[in-house]
């Protein structure tokens, strides 16, 4: 009888990078383990029946959870957060929960149990608007403006002191505009490509907030999913934060026009005034990504598009 496989452990699996990963990680022959409290995640998002993969549904706010959670597994990604900026924004207490405490859970599980590489979701928004109309790089000076950004923020920093203190493996990424299928288009702080999409295919009025010409540095979720993969198995993480973004800008006009030209017109499209604290531009330098991994050529909007228009 061969040895049980040590699970990797997902937190946030069934969301929607952490569902994308938990496939790759599945067709990769890993156990899997997530831990997910379905508060946006979907059991419809993971394939529950497979042998490998055991889902733990639960709040990383709990200590004894996670501690249980970690136990006998091989590395950790940490992708659990409540996703919303703004859900921050009108309650810091309760999303500081989810997306500090969880954090320091993890940290502190991980060093109970002897287990050391971890990777971890940061945003680009911890630079604020520092940096903004240029290639933001990994030095730029931190200005999170959200509990959301000081968040994750902080997570940085408690990672970097595990790893110094108790020899935990961080690998941390600076996601900057994550798309593709699954990103759940239900709120109105959903992804903005989700709710185009999800709107266009529906026929329904879409709403942009500011005059359109405001860019994002979009990055296809398979794309992020091969990163990550190479980090857990990369002999050592890379020391500091990596931006994960192909310092490209897209504006919403251009992906209006895309989505348009790929659907043979768009439904009723109205320019709203911009949302409070929006950052107009958001691009990644992203030098250390393309030293520190071997990233895939970057999959196209146009082409993530038609991923999620059921359209290729
Ligand atoms: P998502 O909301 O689909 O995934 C987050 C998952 O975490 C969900 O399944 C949710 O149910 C779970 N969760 C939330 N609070 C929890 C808690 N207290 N305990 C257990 N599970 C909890 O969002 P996503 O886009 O897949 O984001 C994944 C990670 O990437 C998050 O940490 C997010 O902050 C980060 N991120 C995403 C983007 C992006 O563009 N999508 C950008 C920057 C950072
Ligand atoms: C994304 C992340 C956020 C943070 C940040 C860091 C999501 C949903 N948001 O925020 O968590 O990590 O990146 O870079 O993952 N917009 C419209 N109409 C709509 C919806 C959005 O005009 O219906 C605009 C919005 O005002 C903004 C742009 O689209 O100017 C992008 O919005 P977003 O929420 O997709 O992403 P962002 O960059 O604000």
């Amino acid at each position: 009888m061969s040895e049980p496989l040590s699970p990797i452990l997902v937190t946030g699996g069934a969301g929607f990078i952490g569902s994308h990963l938990v496939d790759a990680l599945l067709a990769q022959g890993h156990a899997v383990r997530v831990l997910d409290n379905l508060s946006m995640g979907k059991r419809d998002n993971l394939p529950l029946d497979h042998p490998r993969l055991q889902l733990i549904e639960g709040d990383v706010a709990d200590a004894t959870l996670v501690l249980q959670a970690v136990a006998g597994c091989s590395a950790v990604v940490h992708l659990a957060a409540v996703a919303s900026v703004q859900a921050s924004v009108d309650d810091p207490v309760s999303t500081h929960q989810s997306n500090f405490v969880g954090t320091l859970n993890v940290c502190e599980a991980m060093r109970q149990h002897g287990v050391r590489r971890v990777l971890f979701a940061s945003s680009a928004a911890i630079y604020g608007n520092n940096g903004e109309g240029q290639a933001i790089d990994e030095a730029t000076a931190k200005a999170p403006l959200t509990p959301y950004a000081a968040d994750k923020l902080a997570s940085e920093h408690y990672l970097d002191f595990y790893r110094r203190q108790h020899g935990l493996e961080p690998a941390i990424f600076r996601f900057f505009n994550i798309f593709g299928p699954r990103q759940d288009p239900s709120s109105p702080y959903s992804g903005v490509i989700s709710i185009f999409t999800t709107r266009a295919q529906q026929g329904l009025p879409i709403s942009v907030f500011g005059d359109g010409e405001q860019t994002r540095d979009f990055f296809y979720i398979a794309d992020l999913v091969e990163l990550l993969l190479q980090a857990l198995a990369a002999p050592q993480v890379v020391e500091g934060a990596v931006n994960v973004g192909w310092n490209q800008s897209v504006s919403l006009n251009q992906l209006l026009g895309e989505i348009g030209s790929l659907f043979g017109g768009l439904p009723a499209v109205s320019y709203a005034p911009p949302r409070p604290g929006d950052i107009r531009h958001s691009r990644a330098n992203n030098q250390r990504l393309l030293e520190c991994y071997r990233p895939p050529s970057p999959t196209s909007i146009r082409f993530g598009l038609q991923q999620l228009l059921g359209l290729s």
